[in-house]
């Protein structure tokens, strides 16, 4: 694995000694059920073959060193001492800080390292580069400390770190695909119980995943107001979260809600259904359903939800246009620019990739960034 031999060769050159350990996990692409999960209902993403590497030694005090390779070799050092501040300039350090004071909150007693880290999952456009840095090095303290961290643990704790250390809202999907993602496989995540079912990935079907390269603004301010309006809109029904509201109640009652309310909750709902849906009809290689439930997916998160942008829909509207019902594309991930993902037949991925690079810019003015991606295994140690 290159990527590994880079941080290894890295590290050694920074510590003047050979990385004992070494960890990876991916970052993911939701194929649909999209603000469903901080709704407590169902998502339906596979982890991609783009990692985020920790390579690492234990140390024998309390001290932790950082060597960030993406960010021109910053450095970061602090003690292991709870809490932990957080860092003055560099965000990047926040998750290596906020992952260990979570994991030292819950009680787990850690141990000095030095560490060198380094990714291919593209940063910022929606592919969870955060929640993968965020599950490696979960899996590295807990290694290094010799306990027992699960899957959903890890998961949980980076969630925990992002939203009371990073400060971003986010639900569980991201980490937990990162932590459990299975080769070849897309998962169904029930994001209440947080069980989870394979759905396997096609083969004559290729996972294709096209950046807008649409700068995203205004991420977090939107995507915390989408969670509030949901919020207000399960309390006017009376229950914990809008997974528990079903269509029928929700059109008997909808006329009681505020209409921009009305319609984030309508999102909702429906795209529990549409979740459910696709997953079976992927398994059951129903690809006619799928592409159906994929653009009613993107429909509404364009109209219900108000998360896309015209970049974003031009990209769906082309590839859509020209794949019918033998594929589904739609917007993935929180929205406002970022990512589109097709399923595409083996056999027109050349076609599609072709299609954009002609298209996109010219109806745009921007160039697409594109990924032929396999569904992968989600994190695991890779040395030592
Ligand atoms: C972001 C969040 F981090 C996820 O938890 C999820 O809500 C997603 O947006 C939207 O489906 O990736």
């Amino acid at each position: 694995m290159q990527l590994l031999k880079q941080v290894q060769q890295a590290f050694a050159e920074h510590y003047q000694q050979q990385g004992e350990f070494a960890f990876r996990a991916p970052g993911r692409v939701n194929l649909i059920g999209e603000h469903t999960d901080y709704n407590d209902g169902f998502v339906l993403p596979c982890a991609i073959n783009y990692d985020t590497v920790v390579v690492a030694t234990p140390r024998n005090d309390k001290k932790v060193r950082v060597l960030a390779l993406d960010y021109q070799q910053q450095v970061d050092e602090f003690e292991l001492t709870f809490p932990l501040d957080k860092h003055p300039k560099y965000q990047w350090a926040n998750y290596v800080r906020g992952v260990a004071n979570s994991l030292m909150q819950k009680g787990f007693n850690l141990v000095g390292c030095d560490l060198a880290i380094s990714g291919n999952v593209p940063q910022g456009v929606g592919l969870s580069s955060s929640a993968s840095l965020e599950v490696a090095l979960g899996l590295t303290y807990s290694t290094l400390a010799g306990v027992e961290l699960s899957s959903r643990d890890n998961a949980l704790n980076g969630q925990h770190a992002e939203n009371h250390f990073v400060g971003c809202n986010c639900g569980i999907m991201d980490q937990l695909i990162s932590a459990q993602g299975k080769a070849a496989h897309a998962l169904l995540i029930d994001c209440r119980s947080l069980d989870s079912t394979a759905v396997s990935v096609p083969t004559d079907m290729a996972v294709m995943i096209i950046n807008s390269n649409v700068k995203r603004g205004l991420v977090d301010s939107e995507y915390n107001t989408r969670r509030r309006q949901c919020e207000e809109a399960a309390a006017i029904f009376g229950v914990k979260a809008l997974r528990d509201v079903s269509w029928t109640t929700f059109a008997a009652k909808q006329g009681e809600l505020d209409p921009v309310v009305a319609k984030r909750a309508r999102h909702v709902i429906t795209e529990n259904d549409r979740t459910e849906l696709a997953a079976k009809a992927l398994a059951e290689h129903d690809i006619k359903l799928l592409s159906r439930l994929m653009a009613e997916s993107h429909l509404s998160m364009k109209n219900d939800f108000e998360i896309t942008v015209p970049a974003i829909d031009a990209l769906v509207e082309m590839i859509g246009n020209t794949l019918g019902d033998t594929g589904g594309v739609r917007m993935t991930g929180g929205g406002f620019g970022g990512c589109v993902v097709a399923l595409v037949p083996q056999g027109r991925v050349d076609d599609i990739r072709a299609l954009v690079e002609r298209e996109y810019p010219a109806q745009t003015g921007l160039t697409a960034g594109i990924f032929v991606c396999t569904a992968s295994q989600g994190a695991e140690q890779i040395l030592a």
